[in-house]
């Protein structure tokens, strides 16, 4: 940890490193105590630099045994350090430079840099975790080629692993070998990696399309060999579709997935050795659930994408994280939709951004999807880098066209191949290949907070004429209080009693029919759209397809509500106007309980759900979406927007509503439960994945509305074939079952999966999330269970993570142990591992958002804040929440 209050950098400060490093070679001599690291590296003084400046090298925790300069070893005096950096004065303009360290990976719980777990050495550098291993320009714009020995007992570590084709294996002395790896693509430090140790490996093969044959390893351990076979369709797939999609072909012999299971994110793409969380990667029905299996396809094709935007095009600087993340989200969503239903997950994308990304831009930590400055670069793999940066991308693709795009980025990838570049250049392929202006465009990259897009519509049946006003405007966010207008594509529809009308938009010229669905580019603080030959007032349906990233108001009745619902052409329109009535009904629940009154469901309401519970032709993912009641803090964030979020009266709103349904579709949602059981054995396809999720939906009506139907549960549990059913019953009962039957079915759970550690990890996060009274107690109970550990990333966000975001009643209690547990976890993750401890933290810096539990948040706060060794990640997150 590094002493005093951490700098910030700003992206205004960059300049080009004076130093290339045109060939890397590194060696690593591992041994249990110690691993030594030699690298040689080939410097080349760059044509921008001063003659005099001297070479500085980044470094962290690292122990320096020796360095030499073509071949003359160095003493002190001929180098010093400033803080981490090493400096070299006067170096030629082309020169070699040999350093020797000396590292402690068993010592290593930050998981960042080179750190052993489960007996397994391995990496991850990005961001700056390279300057743990050897010094070095680790900054993502210097690029080098590296040439890789890894030597270690054979025994103990047989699997010798780093980035790019296979060199030679050579046996030593005293039972050692070692292998060598050449990577002939010129990579910044960022996406370096090596692995050692005692590995099984799933192969198989895929032939480019420009006919080169590359071998595929999934590395895991041996009693995971029978988990890799959905990740190995998945790549299969991903390397496929980028092909057809974008043109994109593999660049190596070999590809290279190995399986770790203390890891700080999902996964990392380092060239040709993608290194993956276990939870990420492993998968079977029996141990992983629907969601898991999406999620593991989603997230293989994520890193494979990588391998072009982020490894081939890198970033120059981490200011440009969202050049490589967001455009990778982006891709990775157009594959996920290719595999599955788009429509579905548009929805949990939209659910995603509305739920957790506008918290986030709304909280002192927002920021644009390029930041212009940060204390700690790990910070800001955030939700807006990443999922807004792909809502970004997207916009650009709506507005060019399929086609314009592939031409903007095929630009792109064709002119930065091989390069570092910023958004910048990426922006200018999509105007050049796509041939439009992005000037005001330009905005969503340097503006934050969430756009509010207000609509108002007037109709004069004398004319014909329906005019759609839209308002745009942006609140204030740290550092920016005024923003410019945004450009926002607003895709739309009218829906009439008919159905969709053709839209006679005045002022455009439609080639053919006019269309039912067009996309208005709104780019003014106001403007007006006037369609005409409209014979009745029709209802809007606006942000089709969550085609912008903000958030949109029109006074809707519940009756346009209930119309959009059940006929409105886009699918989205439909659960979006499904998710408002379940708000609306909530929200009035809430008022009435809170004025003393009983609450009920209006009849539209239970009408409409039976309506979709009731017709077998709707495509089940769909209904079983649109019946989901929005989580709480999706709830509370609307509720913040307004007069502050009420935890206890949204919770029980909630649920209120949730049981009335229940009791008054039991027969609907009995038959359904009934008729979607899947006979056939498990497939985790898109039509069997429809069915189970609509019928545990079902199932949890059901449980939670009479506690008769408790049996259903009990019984699916009990013959449940797959972990999806399984799981689902579980939280059926240990949400609402009596504390013996729940008690009961939690050790019968336990005592069956404990061997399963990503399985046990579920049986954490149930736990975690069950809304009692006890929560609280039950949680700290787990954290010192012999299943959590607190260095394992995995368990302490199924624990921790998951009772601070999913169990908002328990975790907003209102005598603050909820979040006293949370300071106490992050204080001690703080020294562990900072990267999870200040990620850990997000929850309580959205203090402002809760009435009448803001000084109990903000005195957590700073409690930390008073602690006297803080990380710079925790040091930033805390001093910004309280500014
Ligand atoms: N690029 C990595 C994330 C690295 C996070 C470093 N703190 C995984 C991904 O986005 O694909
Ligand atoms: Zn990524």
């Amino acid at each position: 940890m590094r002493d005093g209050s951490p700098g910030t950098v700003y992206l205004k400060d960059y300049r080009p490193s004076d130093f290339m490093i045109t060939r890397t070679e590194l060696y690593f001599d591992l041994h249990d105590e110690s691993v030594v690291v030699s690298s040689r590296l080939h410097l080349q003084r760059s044509h921008s630099s001063q003659r005099d400046a001297p070479l500085r090298l980044h470094g962290e925790e690292l122990e320096l045994v020796n360095l030499a300069l073509d071949g003359t070893q160095l003493h002190e005096g001929d180098y010093w350090f400033e803080g981490d950096v090493l400096v070299v004065e006067r170096l030629p303009d082309e020169c070699v430079l040999d350093c020797t360290t000396q590292i402690k990976p068993q010592e290593n719980t930050s998981l960042s840099g080179l750190y052993r777990s489960r007996g397994l050495y391995c990496t991850q550098c990005e961001a700056e975790g390279f300057r743990r291993i050897t010094y070095y320009l680790d900054r993502p714009d210097v690029m080098s080629v590296f040439c890789v020995t890894v030597e270690a007992d054979s025994d103990s570590y047989p699997v010798l692993l780093s980035n790019g084709n296979p060199g030679e294996t050579e046996m030593l002395d005293g039972g050692r070998h070692r292998v060598v790896w050449n990577d002939p693509h010129p990579k910044p430090s960022y996406l370096f990696a090596l692995v050692a140790g005692d590995l099984r490996c799933v192969q198989d093969t895929f032939t480019t399309a420009g006919g080169r044959a590359v071998i595929l390893n999934i590395h895991v351990e041996e009693k995971d060999l029978d988990k890799c076979e959905h990740a190995m369709r998945s790549l299969q797939e991903a390397m496929r579709w980028d092909e057809v999609a974008y043109g994109c072909e593999y660049d190596l012999d070999v590809f290279n997935i190995v399986a770790v299971d203390d890891f700080n994110m999902g996964a990392m793409e380092n060239k040709g050795l993608n290194i993956f969380n276990t939870a990420c990667v492993l998968c079977n029905p029996e141990i992983t659930t629907d969601l898991g299996f999406q999620r593991v396809e989603a997230i293989v094709a994520h890193e494979y994408f990588h391998n072009w935007s982020g490894n081939r095009v890198t970033c120059r600087d981490w200011f440009q994280l969202s050049l490589k993340e967001g455009f990778t989200v982006f891709r990775d969503g157009q594959f996920s939709s290719d595999m599955g239903s788009s429509t579905v997950k548009r929805v949990a994308d939209a659910n995603l951004m509305r739920t957790a990304q506008f918290a986030e831009d709304a909280g002192p930590m927002s920021h644009p999807i390029r930041p212009e400055s940060f204390m700690e670069i790990n910070n800001f793999y955030t939700l807006t880098v990443y999922e807004k940066g792909a809502e970004v991308v997207r916009m650009i693709h709506t507005l060019l066209g399929a086609e314009r795009f592939r031409a903007g980025s095929d630009l792109y990838f064709q002119r930065y191949d091989g390069q570092a570049a910023t958004c910048e250049n990426f922006i200018g392929a999509m105007e050049e290949g796509g041939g439009i202006d992005l000037a005001q465009f330009r905005n969503w990259y340097s503006q934050a907070g969430t756009p509010e897009v207000t609509v108002s519509d007037a109709f004069d049946e004398q004319t014909g004429c329906y005019t759609l006003t839209v308002e745009q405007s942006c609140p204030a966010t740290p550092g920016q209080r005024e923003k410019a207008p945004f450009v926002i594509p607003l895709a739309m529809g009218l829906l009439g009693e008919q159905g969709n009308l053709p839209l006679r938009l005045q002022g455009a010229v439609d080639e053919n029919d006019a269309p039912c669905h067009r996309v208005l580019v709104v780019d003014q603080p106001k403007q007006s759209y006037v369609f005409e030959g409209i014979k009745r007032r029709p209802v809007p349906s606006l942000l089709r397809g969550f085609s912008a990233p903000v958030r949109l108001h029109y006074n809707y009745s519940q009756d346009d509500l209930c119309a959009l619902m059940r006929r409105d052409g886009d699918g989205f329109a439909r659960w979006d106007a499904a998710q408002a009535l379940s708000i609306d009904t909530i929200v009035r629940a809430e008022q009435a309980m809170l004025a003393g009154h009983s609450p009920t469901v209006d009849d539209c309401v239970a009408d409409a759900w039976r309506y979709l519970l009731d017709d077998p032709a709707l495509d089940p993912a769909m209904v079983a979406e649109m019946m989901h009641l929005p989580a709480e803090d999706y709830l509370a964030e609307l509720a913040s927007q307004a007069a502050g979020a009420n935890v206890d009266a949204i919770h029980q709103a909630r649920e209120v509503v949730q049981k009335v349904l229940g009791e008054r579709l039991q027969t609907s949602f009995r038959l359904a439960y009934d008729r979607l059981e899947i006979k056939q054995s498990y497939a985790p396809d898109a039509s069997q994945i429809a069915r189970r999720s609509l019928r545990n939906t079902c199932l949890s009506y059901l449980v939670s509305s009479d506690r008769k139907n408790m049996q259903l549960a009990t019984l699916q549990y009990q013959v449940a074939g797959n972990m999806t059913d399984r799981l689902a019953a579980l939280k059926s009962v240990a949400f609402y079952g009596e504390d013996g039957l729940r008690d009961t079915m939690l050790d019968d759970f336990y005592e069956n999966w404990r061997e399963e550690s990503l399985v046990v990890n579920q049986w954490l996060q149930v736990q975690a999330m069950i809304p009692d009274d006890r929560a609280l107690a039950r949680v700290q109970r787990l954290m010192s269970h012999e299943a959590f550990d607190l260095r394992n990333p995995n368990k302490v966000r199924a624990l921790v993570g998951a009772f601070t975001t999913l169990n908002p009643v328990n975790f907003h209690r209102v005598d603050a142990s909820g979040y006293r547990l949370l300071a106490d976890t992050v204080l001690e993750l703080n020294t562990v591992n900072p990267q999870i401890a200040a990620r850990l933290l997000a929850p309580l810096t959205r203090w402002r958002n809760y009435a009448g539990r803001q000084d109990l948040m903000r005195s957590e706060l700073e409690r930390l804040a008073a602690a006297k060794t803080l990380s710079p990640d925790v040091y930033e997150v805390v001093t910004k929440s309280l500014e």
